[in-house]
């Protein structure tokens, strides 16, 4: 590919990327991992990784390169990119176990918090000609008993028309397809987009070199991001999905849930319509 102001580089993306969770990692509140845990943990990491060596008779040469990636993938930032693609999934699986409501899915790299709020019908930030199929996205956020849920907000971030989000491609203006809707008191919302395309890895940086040189595709289908939150209940990170897209079957992140795939409607004017309904549980 060529380098254009249409396609940013892969270090772009990923030193925002690298920042961006460097900052939410700061304010967050942690808990110390007790050394019984660390040695647990990392002890059946580096295990899996001797089995892998032992069984592919992994070679000097290929352990040299293996050390060379890696430490491109810390220069270029791309540790998020990494391990969100490639790890995260297992991550959310285990979460899952104890979740009830909607399904989750993984947040990815290209979270940003403080993004404008936003009544419950709402356009999201876009530029006036800004490409791509406009799409109604509307819809209830419930409890598990089917009540309304009062004060829900929908954390919504998304990729453009050429599949790349605000904030982490520098030819974007800040804050352009996200937000914070404020659902109503019915927990009713309707926000106005445009159809994401999917999302393509960059291909120029060591996380896309690792996937050209497995044989492997780079391409996640299109999607929305959402965190759904409401006071007392458990917050949502999930993503939906479009029927149909290319790449549904074979998200290389792994991320795709059957329940989480939106049917949009063609409302005949060139625009499409999307309800989903989401559902929290108590904290
Ligand atoms: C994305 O847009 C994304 O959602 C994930 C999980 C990883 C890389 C890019
Ligand atoms: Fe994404």
């Amino acid at each position: 590919m060529t380098m254009t102001e249409q396609s940013p580089s892969a270090v772009d993306s990923g030193t925002s990327a690298t920042e961006a969770f460097r900052v939410a990692r700061r304010e967050s509140t942690t808990t110390d991992i007790s050394p019984q845990r660390v040695g647990d943990v990392v002890g059946s990491v580096l295990a899996g990784i001797h089995d892998a060596i032992r069984s592919r008779e992994v070679t000097y040469d290929e352990f040299q390169a293996a050390k060379a990636w890696l430490i491109e993938v810390g220069e270029g930032g791309e540790w998020p990119l990494f391990l969100d693609v490639f790890v995260e999934h297992t991550v959310e699986e285990v979460a899952a176990r104890a979740q009830r409501g909607t399904k989750g899915s993984i947040l990815g790299p290209y979270y940003l918090p403080g993004q404008v709020r936003l009544p419950s019908t709402s356009k999201l930030p876009m530029r006036p000609d800004e490409k791509g199929t406009p799409l109604v996205f509307a819809g209830r956020v419930r409890d598990v008993d089917g009540n309304p849920v009062v004060g829900a907000e929908l954390d919504i971030w998304h990729a453009d028309d050429d599949g790349y989000y605000s904030g982490f491609a520098p030819h974007l203006p800040d804050g352009i397809l996200r937000g914070v809707v404020e659902a109503d008191t019915d927990g009713r919302f309707e926000i106005g987009t445009v159809q994401p395309a999917p999302y393509r890895i960059p291909t120029d940086g060591p996380t896309g070199a690792l996937i050209e040189a497995a044989g492997w595709h780079p391409w996640r289908p299109a999607h929305l991001h959402l965190v759904v939150r409401a006071p007392g209940f458990r917050s949502i990170t999930t993503q939906l999905y479009f029927s149909g897209g290319d790449w549904l079957d074979s998200d290389v992140a792994q991320a795709t849930k059957p329940e989480l795939v939106l049917a949009p409607q063609s409302q005949g004017d060139g625009t499409l319509r999307s309800e989903y309904d989401f559902v929290l549980e108590p904290a």
